[in-house]
């Protein structure tokens, strides 16, 4: 063979696998598209993106979850989207590339991914049908069948005499592409996906319009109990120091969902059952509408929140008292004879929280909370109905999206995040953090106003201290208390002397205990440990 003809050979065998590798990548757009299109007929959450980063999501451990809440906060599901879009595209161009000599490999390694997609979906938690399968299926399918027909044609622009894929030898299927045909089939095929894509996606929307639209009907009853006007000094006007409303746009969100869920109030419905309840029933929207609703300002932690974290926020919920429907239902908590020490709530998204049964019913206001200030609860924090009970984090009581309530024991259900290794039961741990100044602020010196928020819900925050560098515990004021289920401003004028420092804050609850400095993780029960925030005085 002459240089040249190597050459030649070289370039053709280049551009046979670049085009290879594009087929791949078309045959994933293609696999897709056709996934988003068949999922607006099945449900949006059994796309094959969605339903292996959910199955992902339930199969990472706690502490790369927590890692991964931690480093990308309320930005982690989108990460965890792009990263499985980047290896499928990685995947793609590996099959698209094998295609060119092993054709049906190629195709069957499509598939294959197809039913990893459908393992996945229909093992979702919330998921009911084996339909769920159909969208990474039919996407599959399809993608296999786009990179067969592609490569065919490659194939056989093969420069070399011998036949080197055994499957090919002697078939004789398809044409040739040339250059143009290639262009032509791939521009088809990238068009025909992304409009399948774009129709898929404007379909799944179309069916949220229906909730949008119920929700939009809604309008919250007045309270027969409202809540108490927030005291006027319990929201200080400190430049930088989180405001005692957490307006609902700036409400932390943590949860499971890649795709939040859009609930139709109008054919919501929840049911409560289990062990001594004596009359089960299931209610709708309208029915709690109709109830005696309650409002109370409750200040919501999630136990993945670091010392010092964001996941804390206070709103004004209204809602129906939890504890007289279970009273109505005939549940008695187990300091009454009750059968049941758990509470299970379910939401459509497959979650399961436990409560502890006493807690729900001592008195408290637990809340099956309908309103978050002043509107109808905003879908990503669980419209139309979730729970909220003072004092437990977050994944031992507030149920977004609810449809069903089973009371049952400890020793006999594990939930969602209980099954993962976190604590069963897990009130909220008493905490303070420095809201300003931000840490490695250059403030100036003289006064500096140190500021922040402190909480231990149902119990109540009595004390305040700010230490500076190694000296001693010093007593910050204290905003009015709304109630002891909330959470409560500070301040502390602080004589700034140049240099760096180290200023550290700590809470005393009502029941005389102080916070901790004992650092430990998140998990199982919620963070603990001092807050610090290093400055440089200028
Ligand atoms: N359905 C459902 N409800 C859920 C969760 C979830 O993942 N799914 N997460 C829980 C956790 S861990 C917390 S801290 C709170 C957060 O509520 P928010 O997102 O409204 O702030 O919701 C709880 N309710
Ligand atoms: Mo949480």
């Amino acid at each position: 063979m002459t240089d040249d003809e190597k050459q030649t050979r070289q370039r053709l065998t280049w551009a046979r696998l670049t085009l290879g590798a594009c087929s791949g990548v078309l045959a994933g757009l293609a696999s897709l598209g056709v996934a988003e299109l068949v999922s607006a007929g099945v449900r949006p959450q059994a796309g094959p993106v969605v339903a292996v980063g959910g199955a992902a999501i339930d199969r990472t451990p706690a502490a790369v979850k927590d890692w991964a809440i931690r480093h990308f906060g309320t930005n982690d599901k989108l990460i965890l989207q792009l990263g499985i879009l980047a290896m499928l595209a990685l995947f793609a161009l590996v099959l698209g590339i094998t295609a060119v000599r092993f054709r049906r490999s190629g195709a069957a390694g499509v598939l294959l991914f197809g039913i990893i997609g459908a393992v996945s979906a229909t093992s979702r938690p919330d998921s009911t049908s084996l339909s769920d399968a159909l969208p990474s299926v039919v996407g599959a399918i399809a993608g296999a069948a786009v990179l067969y027909v592609l490569v065919g044609g490659l194939a056989r622009r093969e420069p070399c005499p011998e036949p080197v894929d055994g499957e090919r030898s002697g078939a004789s299927s398809g044409a040739d592409w040339d250059r143009r045909g290639f262009v032509i089939a791939a521009t088809a095929v990238a068009a025909a996906s992304a409009g399948a894509g774009v129709l898929g996606r404007t379909l799944n929307s179309a069916s949220g319009q229906s909730a949008v639209a119920s929700r939009n009907r809604v309008v919250l009853p007045r309270p027969a109990s409202a809540a108490a006007a927030v005291p006027r000094g319990a929201g200080l006007r400190i430049p930088g120091i989180s405001p005692f409303t957490t307006p609902n746009g700036d409400f932390y969100r943590v949860d499971t969902a890649l795709v939040v869920p859009k609930v139709n109030a109008t054919t919501w419905a929840l049911r409560i059952h289990g062990n001594g309840v004596t009359r089960p029933v299931t209610l709708t929207f309208d029915d709690l509408l109709r109830r005696e609703l309650i409002e109370r300002d409750i200040t919501l932690t999630c136990v993945s929140n670091e010392v010092g974290g964001p996941y804390v926020g206070n709103a004004r919920w209204i809602g129906v008292r939890l504890s007289d429907l279970l009273a109505e239902c005939g549940v008695r908590p187990p300091s009454k004879g009750g059968p049941a020490d758990q509470l299970v709530a379910r939401s459509v998204d497959g979650m399961t929280i436990g409560s502890p049964v006493e807690d729900v019913m001592d008195g408290r206001d637990a809340l099956l909370a309908l309103g978050m200030n002043g509107e109808p609860l905003p879908f990503a924090h669980g419209f139309p109905v979730r729970m909220v009970v003072p004092g437990l984090y977050g994944f031992v009581s507030a149920c977004k999206w609810i449809k069903d309530i089973e009371l049952t024991t400890f020793t006999s259900y594990d939930p969602y995040w209980v099954k993962r290794g976190w604590a069963r039961r897990a009130p909220i741990k008493t905490e303070s953090r420095i809201d300003t100044p931000k840490p490695f602020a250059r403030p100036k010196t003289g006064t500096v106003m140190v500021a922040g928020v402190a909480w231990a819900q149902h119990r109540g925050i009595d004390k305040v201290e700010v230490r500076v560098d190694d000296g001693p515990w010093q007593a910050a004021r204290l905003a009015a208390e709304d109630t002891r289920d909330t959470w409560r401003q500070w301040s502390f004028p602080w004589q700034a002397a140049k240099g760096g420092h180290t200023l550290t804050v700590r809470a005393t609850d009502r029941t005389g205990r102080v916070q901790t400095d004992k650092r430990t993780r998140t998990i199982p029960d919620g963070a603990s440990g001092w807050h610090s925030v290093v400055v440089t005085v200028d």
